[in-house]
């Protein structure tokens, strides 16, 4: 069999006998050779990185439709859709596939949510702070004026449609429709009051304090809870939730620096939290709690799946942030 040398040197004769390069062009030996063995992907590997990159596309879209149709994807259609909202993949679809797996030790001894009140900052940061312990802190919002002021109104009044605070927030804040019909806090505080009531949808959305002036206002009713010591204070952002009976967020798992805790500041609202699939058969597969006003719920929620429902009559408002 020739080598590659020698095959060079017999086309190189051909060229000299007068048959042109088109000619031999045709041959797919020839084409072989000028192409030193290289196979097709390995001399067009910017053609074979685009059309990954097309494939990848293709592949989240399903995955995005194929989670969409099992009810994962809740918060992130409408955050996607819409134009304020920076964040293309919102924690709650990449929380699950990117999340670090749950040391199992951490939640197998974790039966029930306990009920506590008096609680210590120095107890707190010892027993729950850093555990997977869901607690219902049933006195923690004591001396806040929240409970008594935040109502639908009093959001109202302090966005009022056409002002500055809620241009800058509708443009800089997040917001959560959680499957409503509502896309903006612009929309949310211009309701008509059948509406407000529940009698055109059930709507329940939530949004971040990141507007200052706001945020110094809200404040005024509420501080830290008691029990957090102020060495795990470090989030500026706190988060309103507000909505109607029967709504509340589907399953997912947070994508935060640390704990939450939710002050339930109206309404009354279940949570239901699920073992984490890599801690099944060894963790308490569900565990159910259902918070009243007055109470402040203190939670994983990077560590187990949660979701909510708003019980009762009520309008649902709760206030709430991370520590870490
Ligand atoms: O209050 C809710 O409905 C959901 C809140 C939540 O998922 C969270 O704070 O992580
Ligand atoms: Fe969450």
């Amino acid at each position: 069999m020739a080598t590659v040398d020698q095959f060079k040197t017999l086309l190189k004769h051909a060229e000299d006998l007068g048959i042109s390069w088109e000619q031999l062009n045709r041959l797919k030996s020839v084409r072989a050779i000028q192409n030193d063995g290289k196979k097709w992907h390995q001399r067009n590997p910017k053609v074979l990185y685009a059309g990954l990159v097309v494939l990848f596309s293709i592949s989240l879209t399903s995955l995005y439709r194929l989670t969409d149709r099992w009810g994962m994807l809740e918060a992130f259609k409408p955050r996607i859709l819409h134009p304020y909202n920076k964040c293309l993949l919102p924690s709650e679809a990449v929380g699950p596939f990117v999340r670090p797996p749950v040391d199992c030790n951490d939640c197998k001894d974790v039966t029930e949510i306990l009920y506590l009140k008096n609680m210590t900052q120095e107890l707190f940061l010892e027993k729950y702070a850093h555990t997977m312990h869901p607690l219902v802190i049933q006195d923690g919002q004591k001396g806040w004026t929240a409970s008594k002021t935040f109502s639908y109104e009093y959001f109202k009044t302090l966005y009022p449609p056409g002002s500055e605070a809620l241009r800058y927030a509708v443009r800089h804040c997040q917001f959560f429709p959680y499957g409503s019909e509502m896309y903006s806090l612009d929309e949310f505080v211009s309701m008509s009051q059948n509406r407000v009531e529940g009698n055109e949808d059930r709507w329940y959305i939530g949004w971040s304090n990141c507007e200052g002036f706001t945020a110094n206002e809200l404040r005024k009713h509420y501080t830290m809870p008691y029990f957090l010591p102020l060495e795990l204070d470090h989030s500026k952002t706190d988060w309103m939730f507000i909505g109607l009976p029967g709504r509340g967020a589907s399953m997912h798992i947070d994508f935060v620096p640390g704990g939450s805790w939710q002050a339930q500041l109206s309404g009354e609202k279940e949570w239901t939290f699920e073992t984490p699939p890599e801690c099944y058969g060894i963790c308490t597969s569900k565990m159910m709690v259902r918070v009243k006003p007055g109470e402040i719920i203190v939670l994983d929620g990077n560590r187990w799946f949660h979701k909510t429902r708003i019980l009762g009559n009520d309008l649902s408002i709760v206030i709430g942030s991370e520590y870490y």
